[in-house]
């Protein structure tokens, strides 16, 4: 069975990307805010889940929440079976299997992104497919993503020493807004260049991201985790200051916390 229309498939190739509003129905909407909320909850820890956190003008919130599927176990039936990975799956044209999830909860203030593909960030595997679920309204003013219709066909572009599109190329492309609603997708590949802007918003923007590779590739997902530990638990000791950065790549902009700062059991109780 066939979830996308050929205009789906059409616009897909030639955009890069592919809105699916109302992908969720209202009851799936507010089990999927539930979970989100239910994680946002979890305290730090140094080996299951990883929390990242920001400075705001309201104080430390959370920026990012990511390895939570092995933990909670609806939103890992969400994100493991059924109409997501079914749709990934159509637009991959094979099987496609999780190779990492994230929530980005861009609380009021909460930094936005620069301008950068995603696949210089995943390692191992060449191509993915992300598919974002819009957990609250997503707007320009709160922080909605931002794309470049169509150039996710030229491999990388302008890669800079941050991991991202060079700030001078990047203010000449065009730009997209791509505001969601709760329960719409959107769903992106691992080239196409995207950004958003800061939650100048009263009102969190939470959205979760999951990312998925060609089952045929191999299954990435536990070696990705333990890669990214190793390599933040060495940026914290070179002195490189990448501990501030939520990815390999330094494309956040907001006032991120250094992990060796975060990593105590008390700083949740500072987030709500
Ligand atoms: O959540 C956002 O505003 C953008 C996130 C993003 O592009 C990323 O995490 O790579």
């Amino acid at each position: 069975m066939t979830i996308l229309s050929s205009k789906h498939h059409k616009d897909w190739k030639h955009n890069g990307y592919l809105k699916l509003s109302a992908f969720f129905k209202a009851d799936e909407v507010r089990a999927i805010q539930t979970c989100v909320s239910e994680i946002s909850s979890w305290q730090p820890t140094e080996d299951k889940w990883m929390h990242h956190y920001e400075s705001t003008e309201d104080g430390i919130r959370l920026s990012r929440s990511e390895n939570f599927a092995p933990y909670h176990t609806h939103l890992k039936d969400i994100i493991t079976k059924g109409k997501v990975i079914d749709v990934v799956s159509e637009l991959m044209s094979e099987p496609a299997i999780l190779y990492k999830e994230k929530i980005n909860y861009k609380y009021p203030g909460g930094g936005g992104y620069a301008a950068h593909q995603d696949a210089p960030a995943y390692e191992f595997i060449d191509y993915h497919i992300t598919c974002l679920i819009s957990v609250d309204v997503a707007t320009s003013e709160n922080g909605c993503l931002y794309f470049s219709p169509g150039r996710h066909q030229e491999g990388f572009i302008a890669l800079d020493e941050q991991g991202c599109i060079s700030p001078n190329v990047a203010k000449k492309m065009n730009w997209v807004a791509v505001p969601t609603e709760p329960g719409d997708i959107l769903l992106f590949g691992s080239y196409i260049p995207h950004k958003s802007p800061l939650n100048l918003s009263n009102e969190p923007r939470r959205i979760i991201y999951l990312t998925y590779n060609a089952k045929s590739q191999g299954d990435w997902r536990e070696k990705y985790y333990a890669d990214k530990r190793k390599a933040f638990a060495q940026y914290a000791k070179d002195g490189s200051n990448r501990d501030t950065q939520i990815s390999k790549i330094a494309h956040f902009q907001g006032k991120a916390i250094k992990h060796a700062e975060f990593d105590r059991p008390n700083l949740s109780s500072e987030t709500e």
